[in-house]
């Protein structure tokens, strides 16, 4: 750690020794961490009632998760590891809110969050070297350390339909869903075919009177694959677990499966088509793309062997031709892999249309429906946003967060969201974020344990130090985020419009936001940092002390 010398830790005393914002898997693991493994006085706020973050908000039917069960939870403590049970592959979103319930019972979590507080307002004071959280409701708390776990996929976007406010039925976004809704003998339209919009419509197609799907891009899916897990399934991988994290720790998508080191283009055709059709009889998006070859994500022949699998697949499922020809992608198989519970198939269904609003945008919403530019009006008593998020930076832009100076996030990252090492940002110092720009695109609980232990011993080792302020230097920021920019531009990743580069926003830059060299290697380059002194970092308790 840069250390310049007569430096002395801030007189101020705060109210609290760490104010953490968001109380979903990261905020959680944050709080138990500080507070019961170091003693620290610490705060937790979050604008939900209770825990679970994104499996709080997206009640959705429909809603699963992509990570098989079984390391889509918390591994830092075997104990919970053991108790808790499962009996499916994948994990719904009744199931995950329901285990980090019983986790913040086990650990006594909820004395220490604050819920129903939305923090619309965070600056940093230069003279005290404390941060300064004001709550919804006026009150404000300092804090030595702010840890913001806001989410990475969880600031709504809802896009700007002309008339959307004269529509007079229901009208829902799926990452903000309400806990009862019918569908019975209603035209329901879905704006969006991404990954929660193929659950949405794949569940409520059958309880719809009928269902409209807006689509703007055809997606590339594979089938998720959920079954029953037996007793004797569970009990092994219980046996397992300390082999299985460590594999999933060193690997790369963080998924628990062996990723594949075999080129897709090193095999005969024949052969190529059995991996395939094994990985979709299997079921698994990230399987489909890193467990049957190893370079579909970065050569375009092997890519586009992919997609024709996917491509022949929806010819053979989708009866009706024109309707396949509007389901078939013919971009790059280059977004987050998405998996589905018959998603193709639903479009055999008499209740269910597709409308290719690419070609026939939408123009306006009326009181009745909605309106295409063709002049046509589709009716309907709802309609459901299925059209994702401002992902990564979204919440942080959504508050009036200032570091030094006075220097707004908005502002600091006006040409897209940097980071060092996806945890912190220069001239922000002693905020740590979970989930930050530029961290790894994986499985996302192992990574989020991952960070909390590394913010966690960071946080130690300042105190321990008798150290105020840890603040990340522009040199190593910008020297972390040519590193994402490098491995990112190796990828064919980039090449397609999604979310993972905030594409997906009108007006956002479109900048790489993730570390795409896996787990493993991101863990090392945490685990060098701390053993070199954390040499990205400078120290001192005021800009004059700060020192390169
Ligand atoms: P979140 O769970 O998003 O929690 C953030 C919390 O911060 C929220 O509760 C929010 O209310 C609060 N907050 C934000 N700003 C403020 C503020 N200013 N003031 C107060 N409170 C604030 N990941 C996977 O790895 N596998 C999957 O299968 C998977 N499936 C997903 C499916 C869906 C539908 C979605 C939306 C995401 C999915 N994800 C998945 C990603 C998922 O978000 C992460 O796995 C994980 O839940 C993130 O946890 P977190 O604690 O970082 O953030
Ligand atoms: P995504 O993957 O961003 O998908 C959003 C979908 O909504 C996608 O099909 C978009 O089309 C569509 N969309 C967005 N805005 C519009 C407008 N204005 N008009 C028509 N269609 C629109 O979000 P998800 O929630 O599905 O998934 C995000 C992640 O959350 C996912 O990977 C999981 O990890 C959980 P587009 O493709 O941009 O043409």
């Amino acid at each position: 750690m840069n250390s310049p010398t007569g430096h002395r830790p801030p007189a101020a005393t705060p109210d609290l020794d760490v104010a953490v914002i968001g109380a979903g898997f990261g905020g959680m693991y944050m709080l138990h961490k500080l507070r019961d493994e170091l003693g620290m006085n610490v705060r937790v706020f979050d604008k939900a009632s209770d825990v679970g973050g994104t499996w709080y908000w997206n009640r959705y039917p429909g809603a699963l998760s992509d990570t098989e069960t079984f390391v889509y939870c918390y591994s830092f403590n075997k104990e919970l590891l053991q108790e808790w049970d499962f009996n499916t592959r994948y994990v719904s979103q009744p199931q995950i809110l329901a285990y980090l319930e019983w986790v913040a019972d086990r650990l006594d979590l909820r004395r220490s969050i604050q819920f129903n507080t939305f923090i619309p307002k965070a600056r940093f004071n230069e003279v005290n070297g404390l941060w300064e959280l004001t709550t919804d409701q006026g009150k404000t708390f300092t804090a030595r350390f702010m840890v913001t776990a806001l989410g990475l996929l969880s600031a709504t976007n809802l896009p700007n339909i002309k008339g959307r406010e004269r529509f007079a039925g229901e009208q829902y976004h799926t990452g903000h869903w309400p806990k009862d809704v019918s569908f019975e003998g209603k035209r329901v339209g879905v704006i969006g075919t991404g990954s929660t919009g193929i659950q949405v419509i794949t569940s409520i197609a059958p309880k719809v009177k009928h269902l409209t799907v807006f689509q703007r891009s055809p997606q590339y899916s594979v089938p998720v694959g959920n079954r029953p897990v037996t007793a004797e399934e569970v009990a092994a991988i219980k046996r397992n677990y300390d082999e299985i994290w460590a594999g999933v720790r060193n690997s790369m998508v963080a998924f628990a499966f062996t990723e594949s080191k075999v080129p897709a283009m090193s095999v005969s055709e024949e052969e190529r088509r059995a991996v395939f059709e094994k990985a979709w009889q299997t079921g698994g998006g990230f399987r489909f793309m890193f467990e049957t070859f190893n370079d579909i994500a970065t050569n375009p022949e092997a890519n586009e062997a992919a997609g024709a699998f996917v491509r022949a697949k929806i010819a053979e499922i989708v009866k009706d031709p024109e309707t396949a020809r509007k389901l078939t992608p013919h971009d790059l198989y280059a977004k987050r892999p998405l998996c589905d519970s018959g998603y193709y198939a639903t479009f055999n269904r008499d209740n269910v249309s597709l409308v290719d609003v690419k070609a026939n945008p939408i123009r306006e919403m009326t009181p009745t429906g909605v309106v295409t530019e063709d002049g046509e009006e589709y009716p309907l008593d709802m309609l459901i946003f299925a059209t994702g998020f401002d992902a990564v930076d979204g919440n942080y832009l959504r508050m009036d967060l200032r570091g030094r100076g006075q220097l707004s996030i908005a502002d600091h990252w006006k040409q897209g969201p940097t980071s060092y090492l996806g945890v912190t940002t220069t001239g922000f110092p002693n905020m740590f974020m979970i989930l930050g720009p530029n961290g790894p695109f994986t499985n996302l609980p192992p990574s989020i344990e991952t960070q909390v232990e590394w913010i966690s011993d960071l946080i130690r080792d300042v105190r321990s130090q008798g150290l105020g302020i840890a603040e990340a230097t522009a040199e190593a920021e910008r020297v972390w985020c040519e590193t994402c920019k490098t491995i990112a531009n190796a990828t064919l990743f980039p090449k397609a419009e999604s979310w993972i580069f905030g594409a997906n926003i009108p007006g956002k830059p479109n900048t790489v936001q993730f570390y795409l060299g896996g787990l493993g290697e991101y863990r090392k380059v945490l685990a060098a940092e701390s053993a070199d002194g954390y040499r990205g970092f400078s120290l001192g308790t005021s800009q004059a002390e700060k020192v390169d």
